[in-house]
């Protein structure tokens, strides 16, 4: 059984790796990710400049899911184009997520990456619900066609972008209509669910401090929304634009769920967060075997392949 796949024109060993956020902001846990099954190591989102983000409690999970506001705390993108040659030694992409606060920051950032050798891919994140006044991009399509008409020229890199979760047909159409005039090479969905509330009964109290408490929701709550979200961009993005799934996969069943709606590729955010770096050759195993009972050879098998009810 073989799970290769590709991102753009990244070639992967395996269709599992980590998401954009838990566990991949400082070198050592960058390393763990290079160590692991993971089929590719992608950074933290990255700022023109260090940040520390928000004040803690800024991230809470429980048996369903995660909730976050963590304020895109990262060491600066010249610390993750910095990283990139010693990366190599672990023979898998390496890809740097990119946040900038302005799209003139995203511009700076984009410019001297394209100068940086050994990065694979950049994954431009257009939907981080966590600054206090800075709303997410992919919610504002005028937006979302200035910021592409821009960042469009720096494209030695395979250039992708990550997406807020949406809600409605209409602006899954809106949204795919402006992607596919751009040589965008790779969509991710989704970002967390923004601005969600849990709430802890004992205490009457909110389980993160910043934004009283509003902060991004992931795992199992979002899977359905996840999945969605993959299925409808699959179906109206560009046949040489491939789907990366993230949202609520943390088992081999849910990965082959989110491949059977469109993706290359999925992502694994709060359960590498809960579980650590043996979760990718968990999943990994978990879908082979689940590939095997099915009498799949290869993720093409059965990518995009979902059925509806006749
Ligand atoms: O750092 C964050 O607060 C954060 C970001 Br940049 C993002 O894109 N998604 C998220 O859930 N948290």
């Amino acid at each position: 059984i073989n799970l290769s796949t590709t991102v753009g024109a990244v070639s992967l060993n395996s269709c599992i790796y980590n998401a954009s956020g838990p566990k991949c902001t400082t070198k050592e846990e960058l390393e763990n990710i290079g160590k692991s099954f993971s089929a590719a190591i992608l950074t933290k989102s990255s700022t023109l400049e260090l940040r520390t983000g928000n004040p803690s409690p800024r991230y809470f999970e429980n048996e369903l899911g995660s909730i976050n506001s963590m304020g895109l705390p990262n060491q600066g993108y010249q610390f993750y184009a910095d990283l990139a040659t010693s990366m190599q030694q672990y023979n898998k992409p390496y890809f740097i997520s990119v946040a900038g606060l302005s799209l003139e920051n995203n511009l700076v950032m984009l410019k001297h990456l394209n100068q940086v050798d050994n990065i694979d891919a950049i994954e431009l994140n257009l939907s981080c619900p966590n600054v206090p006044g800075k709303p997410q991009t992919g919610y504002d399509f005028e937006r979302t066609q200035q910021v592409l008409d821009q960042v469009c020229k720096f494209d030695r890199h395979s250039l992708g972008i990550k997406l807020p979760p949406y809600f409605d047909l209409i602006h899954f159409r809106q949204m795919a209509d402006i992607i596919n005039q751009y040589p965008i090479k790779f969509v991710t969905c989704v970002n967390s669910i923004g601005n969600g509330l849990v709430i802890d009964v004992n205490t009457e109290q909110v389980v993160i401090k910043p934004k009283n408490g509003f902060g991004g929701v992931g795992g199992d709550y979002i899977k359905p929304t996840a999945l969605a979200n993959v299925r409808q961009f699959y179906l109206l993005l560009r046949d040489d634009i491939d789907i990366i799934g993230s949202g609520g996969a943390k088992n081999g069943s849910d990965v082959f769920e989110h491949i059977l709606c469109g993706a290359s590729a999925v992502q694994i955010g709060t359960q590498y967060m809960r579980e650590g770096a043996n979760c990718f050759e968990r999943i990994e195993k978990e879908l082979k075997n689940l590939m095997a009972q099915k009498n799949y050879q290869s993720i093409d098998d059965f990518k995009g392949k979902l059925q509806s009810i006749s």
